[in-house]
């Protein structure tokens, strides 16, 4: 949707002041021992998987504010991607949500995710609304329900999320459950917990073998005096009992408020179960926000931990799955993504800037000053140009939202759409 020659253009006015900018902080790294190229080849090759259901306008149970010329078809989602992933190439896969994005002609579905230079990340299934012609109801959980009926009819949805995923190359499922309870009472905790194991069980055990199954947890909401999966240990407590592919997924809106996020990312690392992650910001529960918009320091301090374990031999950990799951009320949607993945990206790039060496050291002497002087020194590196620069080198814009803008994107999408279009999703 940008052509090429836009990029190129854009690129040149933005050079002269990117390349002041970036040699001052390539210096800054060489004199202290960082190969610059290699920091940037490492920026360029982290992709983040963009949630289908985040393109359109979110929303909240008091109302909705539509942007115009929102995707209404999961090709037109598969364009927004691709027109993110072209202004920034840092984000070269979907995440899909059944039934909101059921796959129709598959052949041509793959075609566009070629022609976009995309693949389908993870299929996420919902059981937390009931569908029209839906025989049972979710109203008293799905996967923990009371009665058989109603968890066989959400163990054949989560089956047959997979069968979509199969038709289009994706080899993951996400499992989300609102399932849970109201008041004190309504649930037989255990029972519940075993039926849910069951369920999970039977699922897996109809996945492909290379498929991974990613479970995620969550405190509250929509259920609020208990759930099903409130936290991660009950997450990896199901992993472990269902099989190697299960993984614990880190939302990082689904914590109660100053939980310590950094440690639990570290801690499912070193037993080798995290599997994936749904970043967002968060300032009091899953506000599904910018990502690093609320909490940047403590966005770097995951990423610490994230690019100590990558970096440990030890850490027998499989691949993360990095994906996005925000809702935007007040943003453009394509703008929030592109301000969400520089936020990942900063925080990334911090990480991979922390003296490692020296930080052992400071540890083992319990040099508590020196330790956490070493982080907040990467975290304060103005990294910027740092990823300004892995953008442009891979063909994106060096200000991808500058661009956005400059070429009028949404403009361009309102008068293509129609200024009521709505995305499918929450
Ligand atoms: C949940 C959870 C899931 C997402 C749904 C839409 O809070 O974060 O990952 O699929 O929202
Ligand atoms: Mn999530
Ligand atoms: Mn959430």
């Amino acid at each position: 949707m940008i052509a090429p020659d836009q990029i190129l253009s854009h690129n040149q006015a933005q050079a002269p002041e990117h390349h002041t900018r970036l040699q001052y902080t390539e210096g800054v790294l060489e004199r202290k021992g960082f190969n610059p190229a290699q920091i940037i080849a490492q920026i360029r090759a982290f992709q983040i998987a963009i949630p289908s259901w985040a393109l359109g306008s979110g929303g909240t149970r008091f109302g909705r504010f539509s942007i115009g010329g929102e995707p209404s078809n999961l090709e037109e989602k598969i364009e927004d991607v691709g027109l993110i992933h072209q202004l920034n190439r840092s984000a070269n896969s979907i995440s899909l949500h059944i039934p909101w994005d059921i796959p129709k002609d598959v052949p041509a579905l793959k075609q566009l995710l070629h022609h976009h230079g995309l693949t389908i990340d993870s299929v996420n299934s919902n059981t937390f609304q009931d569908q029209k012609d839906q025989v049972h109801s979710y109203k008293f959980g799905s996967l923990c329900h009371t009665e058989a009926a109603v968890r066989q009819q959400a163990i054949t949805h989560n089956i047959q999320c997979v069968e979509y995923g199969k038709q289009l190359d994706s080899k993951t499922l996400t499992v989300w459950l609102a399932d849970g309870s109201n008041f004190p009472g309504q649930h037989h905790f255990r029972q519940a917990y075993q039926r849910t194991a069951e369920s999970l069980t039977a699922i897996y055990q109809a996945m492909p073998e290379d498929w991974t199954m990613l479970i995620e947890y969550k405190p509250y909401e929509p259920n609020f005096y208990s759930m099903i999966i409130p936290d991660w240990g009950t997450s990896y407590s199901f992993c472990q009992s269902i099989g190697k592919n299960a993984q614990v997924l880190v939302d990082l809106g689904h914590h109660l408020p100053n939980t310590n996020i950094e440690q639990i990312v570290s801690r499912l690392m070193h037993f080798g179960r995290l599997g994936g992650f749904h970043f967002n910001g968060s300032m009091y529960g899953d506000d599904d926000l910018t990502t690093g918009s609320i909490k940047p320091y403590q966005l770097f301090l995951i990423f610490h931990e994230l690019v100590d374990g990558m970096s440990d031999p030890e850490v027998k950990n499989p691949n993360i799955a990095w994906m996005i799951d925000a809702s935007h009320n007040t943003k453009d949607p394509i703008e929030d993504l592109l301000q969400s993945v520089n936020g990942i990206l900063s925080a990334y790039t911090r990480a991979l800037l922390v003296d490692r060496v020296a930080l052992s050291q400071a540890q083992e002497d319990n040099d508590v000053v020196k330790a956490e002087e070493i982080l907040r020194d990467a975290f304060l590196t103005d990294v910027r140009p740092l990823v300004a620069e892995a953008m442009r080198l891979a063909g994106g814009a060096i200000d991808p939202i500058a661009l956005f803008r400059s070429a009028q994107v949404r403009a361009g999408l309102i008068e293509k759409r129609g200024k009521f279009s709505t995305a499918t999703g929450l």
